[in-house]
């Protein structure tokens, strides 16, 4: 008998240990987008893996599987349930003035993280991100240096409409291929930043364009395993030595393997490792201190093993050996 009381002693000492514990992590709420890429696994692995319970967070994770309105919902109830700090990835740039009003008004902290939303800035707390404008100019430029003045016709394979990751590649390439006129944007459709959309479009695309386009750009890597699977269905060569320049964005590990054996020529990175500096601005918010409104997270551009460019770094074993994703 003593021994089952001394049993439920430790169990009770134990569950209130862990629930003082729980009382004292930060409660943090993160909309992730969905599950719809490489990519965005990836930098759900990097919440989850940084914003753990055992480094003194309560995690409120939704995956909003890539729909406006049950991301809008689980921001509500972020804000009902009265947590510390809510990182929000917006699936669409628009529609988050009267949700972010409600945040602001009930003293929550905001960080809107990955992409950009069109509202005045003073309706949230602090942005963490990439420039995906960047992205489509570095991809047009890579383009524009490896063509050398040849003919290029083009096929765009957008990613999801009204995400700003979208918006910003496509306003960055066109702006390279403005200016270039060798360069023509013959099509464009969105692929949803998925593998099944990439294949589907370039299906599409094959049927109305066969033999009329050498380029093919797919604004992430998923589009792109996509995109492959319909040319080599179609029997169309890309990559290096190929009939099709094959562009692709995110640089996560399968595209950067691609890169490297010469099937997507270029890949431009952006980097879903946020987590961390998300969390630096949120410990300076939380404890009143000065912090960024606006970071910018770095990345890079990589081509094939073919032909050295100035706008991306010619991919090596050593350099997909040390990736973090
Ligand atoms: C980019 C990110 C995009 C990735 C896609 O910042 O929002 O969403 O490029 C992902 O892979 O689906």
């Amino acid at each position: 008998m003593k021994k089952v009381l001394a049993l439920v002693m430790v169990v009770v000492l134990a569950l209130s240990v862990s629930a003082l514990a729980l009382a004292d992590n930060i409660t943090i709420g993160y909309a992730q987008v969905g599950h719809e890429s490489d990519w965005r696994t990836a930098n759900t692995q990097n919440y989850q893996d940084v914003f753990s319970t055992a480094n003194g967070y309560d995690l409120t994770f939704v995956d909003a599987d890539n729909d406006h309105a049950v991301q809008l919902e689980a921001v509500r109830s972020m804000i009902e349930a009265d947590l510390d700090v809510i990182v929000i990835a917006p699936i669409q740039s628009s529609g988050w003035e009267v949700v972010l009003k409600e945040a602001q008004d009930a003293g929550i902290p905001v960080i809107i993280a990955d992409r950009e939303i069109d509202v005045d800035p003073s309706l949230y707390t602090a942005w963490v991100g990439t420039n995906t404008e960047n992205e489509g100019i570095t991809a047009g430029n890579w383009l524009a240096e490896y063509l050398d003045g040849a003919e290029a016709n083009i096929l765009v394979i957008e990613g999801s409409v009204g995400a700003s990751a979208a918006i910003g590649r496509t306003n960055g390439f066109n702006s390279v291929v403005e200016a270039n006129d060798n360069m023509k944007v013959i099509d464009s459709q969105s692929g949803d930043f998925t593998q099944a959309g990439g294949q589907e479009v370039m299906e599409s695309f094959i049927k109305s364009y066969n033999g009329h386009f050498n380029v093919v750009v797919c604004q992430n890597d998923n589009e792109a395993y996509g995109a492959m699977d319909a040319m080599d269905a179609a029997g169309i060569t890309y990559g290096v030595g190929g009939d099709v320049i094959l562009i692709s964005f995110d640089a996560v590990h399968d595209g950067l393997q691609y890169t490297l054996d010469g099937k997507i020529n270029c890949d431009v990175e952006c980097n879903p490792i946020q987590a961390s500096t998300v969390e630096g601005v949120i410990k300076q918010i939380l404890n009143g201190e000065a912090y960024e409104t606006s970071t910018l997270v770095t990345d890079s551009a990589f081509c094939a093993p073919e032909k050295e460019s100035s706008y991306a770094i010619t991919m090596t074993q050593e350099i997909l050996d040390g990736r973090a994703y």
